[in-house]
C-alpha cells in the first residue's frame, strides 16, 4: 500500500496541524493523542514516511523502539501509573485509523479499563 500524504499525522510532521509535543529527536516525534483512550495517551511516531510497521526502514523502527521506551518510562513517572499498555496497528483489518505509522503508549492504573 502507498504513502498517503494527506494524513493526520503527514499533517502534523509539516506543522499543518497543531500537537501538544511531549518528546522529539531526529527520528522521531510523540505528542499526545486527541481521542485519549486513558490518562496520559501518548502517540510516539517515525518523522519518515511509513505507512505502517510493514514498510518501515529498520533504521526508523530501531529510533522508534528506543523512543517508546523513553516516552513510557516518563508518562509511567508523570501520572504516577501502575503499569502501561503499549499498542501498534496496522491497516483497517488489524485496528489502524490513521496511516502513519504510530504507537500508542498509555498508562494504566489498577482496576481502571481502558475507555473503547
Ligand atoms: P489508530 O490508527 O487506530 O492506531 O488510531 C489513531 C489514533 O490517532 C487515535 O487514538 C486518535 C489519534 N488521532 C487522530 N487524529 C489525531 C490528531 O489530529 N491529533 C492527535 N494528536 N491525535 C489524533
Amino acid at each position: 500500500m502507498t504513502y498517503d500524504d494527506d494524513n493526520v499525522f503527514a499533517k502534523i510532521l509539516r506543522g499543518e496541524l497543531p500537537c501538544h509535543k511531549v518528546y522529539e529527536t531526529e527520528r522521531v516525534l510523540a505528542f499526545m493523542d486527541i481521542m485519549p483512550r486513558g490518562e496520559g495517551h501518548v502517540l510516539v511516531i517515525p518523522k519518515a514516511k511509513a505507512r505502517n510497521i510493514l514498510d518501515a526502514e529498520p533504521e526508523d523502527l530501531a529510533e522508534l523502539a528506543k523512543s517508546v521506551q523513553v516516552v513510557a518510562r516518563a508518562a509511567k513517572e508523570a501520572f504516577a501509573a501502575d503499569g502501561l499498555t503499549i499498542q501498534q496497528f496496522n491497516e483497517s483489518a488489524g485496528g489502524q485509523v490513521v496511516f502513519h505509522l504510530h504507537v500508542h503508549v498509555i498508562p494504566r492504573f489498577e482496576g481502571v479499563p481502558l475507555k473503547p
